[in-house]
Formats: structure tokens, C-alpha cells, sequence
């Protein structure tokens, strides 16, 4: 299951108290104080790694407390400073502190580290409380507490690749044919009723992350269907793959289809119409080849884009549609608009 939610309780570890002591050697009767400095707590480091993908991990532990200070000793020895404790949080965590509600942080850059919880100063040793007027100071400070507090961390989904469409269009079929996950897929309107994550392996090691959210239709914006608010899991993508079902048996013409769910996308967010878009044509095993083509053609045409025709089923052109992806994503927008599907 997808966690995007975990609350945790971090402090930083304590401050190691400062040592009373004085020094006693032979032939030195009066030895001045030589109590040392207590180490410094260990703080909570966050740390964004892009290694993980969920905030399962944190669910399964809730208190995260760093190690405290050592104690000064005598001959003004300080006290060791306690390990700093590193949290690894994946890439679009939201940092809330759960009393005030306010988000602390939305980390986003990979290898940014933030301390949340600071481990508290070392108390001082007598040695740095004698004076001219007290030489034999008695007293030492004691070490400072390291900062607590609790957190909720939330995860939006944070998908390079967002997968749009009407109901039907075969959304979740891609999500299962190019990754792991497994969602739901039904002859049905309405079969994906929460947005799904899955990892696409490519070339070299590397890999993306595409999100399959509910169909959207006509109304959208306004809550009809299920609504427009899963359009927030892929507002911060880079890409939208945009499925059109051409087979005979759509509810929906193909470009009116197009057109409604770019305005549907307009209505919610400006900014989400403003995204690089790959347009493809699915279930084309349901159009003979000569009547494919054509349609290909004319739904080109009316909608002024080029058009990947891929079939979920026979598994034709899905290798060609993961390469336009992986290019889309790493090359400049505007090169994406010259490629084709062979
Ligand atoms: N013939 C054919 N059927 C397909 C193809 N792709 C998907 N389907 C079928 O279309 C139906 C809908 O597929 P889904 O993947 O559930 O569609 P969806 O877009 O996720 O639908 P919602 O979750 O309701 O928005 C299922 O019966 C699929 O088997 C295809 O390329 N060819
Ligand atoms: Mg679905």
C-alpha cells in the first residue's frame, strides 16, 4: 500500500553536563579546577534521498532520538559530542510540526539535508568559572536539552509522469504493462478510484515514476464523476501521457475526448495545461490496420499534435511510448514535439 502519511517524534540528544573537578597531583596541594565541558547533543538531520519513494519506513518506528552528550570530566576533558541521527525522507515530503500545524519544510531537492531538532550545548566545567575572587569555583553547568518535538510528515505523490484521461481509456493497463504495480482494471467507468504509483526501469539504472490517477470527464472541475481533486497527485509532474480510447466501442469521439480533458485541466490549474503532453492513441488492436492509420491521421489533425497508436493488449508500440517518456523527460520540451511513434 502507498503510505503518504507518517507522524514522528525526534529530539535532538541532550547536552552532556560540565564536570566539577580539581586537579590533584603530588607536590601540588591546591590545584585549581579542572572540570571540562560536557559534549554537545546529536541533532536530527533529515536527509532527501531519492532512494525511496514512500514514507512506509517511518511507520514502523515513531521516536527518533539522537545521542547526548558525554559528561567533561576532570583534567579538562570535554565530553564526547553525541552522533548527529540522519533520517532519509523521499523527494515532495511536507514537514508539519504537529502542534502549531505549521510546515517547517517541503523538501524537494535530493541530497538537502535539514536539522529539525537540534542536540542541546555541553554544560561548562568549573575550570570556566574560576575568577580572580573564586578560585575554587564548586559549581558546573549542566547540559542543555536537545530540542523535541513532533512531526507528521505527508508525502503528495510526486510522479514524473502523469497518467489523464477519460474513464475507460486503458490508464491503469499502461501503469501494469510498463511497471509492477498492479491496480485494478475492469471493463468499467470508474474502475480506479485512488491514485496508483508504479516504477518504470529504463536503460543504465534509471527509472520513473508514474502516477494513474481516477478517469476524468465532462464536469470535472465542477466535482462530476469523481471529481477533479486527484489532478493535485500529478500537479507536480514534468510530463502527461494522455490516453484516448480510438476503438470503435469509446463512449467519447477520440478529439472530443482531447478536448474536454484539456479544459477539464485548464478549469483546475492553468499551469497543469502549460505541461509537456504526449498524446496516445490506445486499443488500436480494435481498428483494422488501414482504418487505424486513418484515424490516426485525422485525429492529428484535429488536435494539431502528433499521436502514439499503441495497443495495451497485443503490446504494440509500448517499447516506443517508454522511449518517448524517458526522452520527454530528459531532453527539451520542444524536441518531444518532432518525434513520432514507428
Ligand atoms: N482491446 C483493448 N482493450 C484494452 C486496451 N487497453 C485497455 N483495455 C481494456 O479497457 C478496459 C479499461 O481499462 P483500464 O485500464 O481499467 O482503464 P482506465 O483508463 O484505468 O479506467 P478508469 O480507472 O475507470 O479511469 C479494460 O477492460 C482493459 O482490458 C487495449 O489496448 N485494447
Ligand atoms: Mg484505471
Amino acid at each position: 500500500m502507498f503510505v503518504d502519511e507518517a507522524v514522528i517524534f525526534v529530539k535532538g540528544g541532550d547536552g552532556g553536563n560540565g564536570c566539577v573537578s580539581f586537579r590533584r597531583e603530588k607536590y601540588v596541594p591546591h590545584g585549581g579546577p579542572d572540570g571540562g565541558n560536557g559534549g554537545k547533543g546529536g541533532d536530527i538531520i533529515i536527509h532527501v534521498s531519492d532512494k525511496i519513494d514512500t514514507l512506509l519506513d517511518l511507520t514502523s518506528r515513531v521516536k527518533y532520538i539522537a545521542e547526548s552528550g558525554v559528561h567533561g570530566k576532570g583534567s579538562t576533558k570535554k565530553g564526547k559530542d553525541g552522533k548527529d541521527l540522519r533520517i532519509d525522507l523521499p523527494r515532495g515530503t511536507i514537514i508539519k510540526d504537529r502542534e502549531s500545524g505549521r510546515i517547517l519544510k517541503d523538501v524537494s531537492i535530493v541530497g538537502e539535508t535539514i536539522v529539525i531538532a537540534r542536540g542541546g550545548r555541553g554544560g561548562r566545567g568549573n575550570k570556566c568559572f574560576a575568577t580572580s575572587t573564586n578560585q575554587v569555583p564548586r559549581q558546573a553547568e549542566k547540559g542543555k536539552p536537545g530540542e523535541a518535538r513532533w512531526l507528521i510528515l505527508e508525502l503528495k505523490l510526486l510522479a514524473d509522469v502523469g497518467l489523464i484521461g477519460m474513464p475507460n481509456a486503458g490508464k491503469s493497463t499502461l501503469l501494469s504493462r510498463i511497471s509492477a504495480a498492479r491496480p485494478k482494471i475492469a471493463d468499467y467507468p470508474f474502475t480506479t478510484l485512488q491514485p496508483q504509483l508504479g516504477i518504470v526501469e529504463i536503460a543504465d539504472y534509471r527509472r520513473f515514476v508514474v502516477a494513474d490517477i481516477p478517469g476524468l470527464i465532462e464536469g470535472a472541475h465542477r466535482g462530476i464523476g469523481l471529481g477533479d481533486e486527484f489532478l493535485r497527485h500529478i500537479e507536480r509532474t514534468r510530463l502527461l501521457v494522455h490516453l484516448l480510447d480510438v476503438s470503435p466501442f469509446a463512449k467519447v469521439a477520440p478529439a472530443d475526448a482531447y478536448f474536454i480533458i484539456r479544459n477539464e485541466l485548464k478549469q483546475y490549474n492553468p499551469a497543469l495545461a502549460e505541461k509537456t503532453e504526449i498524446v496516445v492513441a490506445n486499443k488500436m488492436d480494435l481498428l483494422d490496420i488501414q482504418d487505424g492509420m486513418k484515424s490516426i491521421q485525422t485525429l492529428e489533425e484535429k488536435i494539431s499534435k502528433p499521436v502514439c497508436p499503441v495497443s495495451m493488449i497485443t503490446g504494440k508500440n509500448i517499447d516506443q511510448l517508454i522511449g518517448l517518456m524517458a526522452n520527454a523527460l530528459h531532453e527539451a520540451p520542444s524536441a518531444l514535439n518532432e518525434s513520432v511513434c514507428g
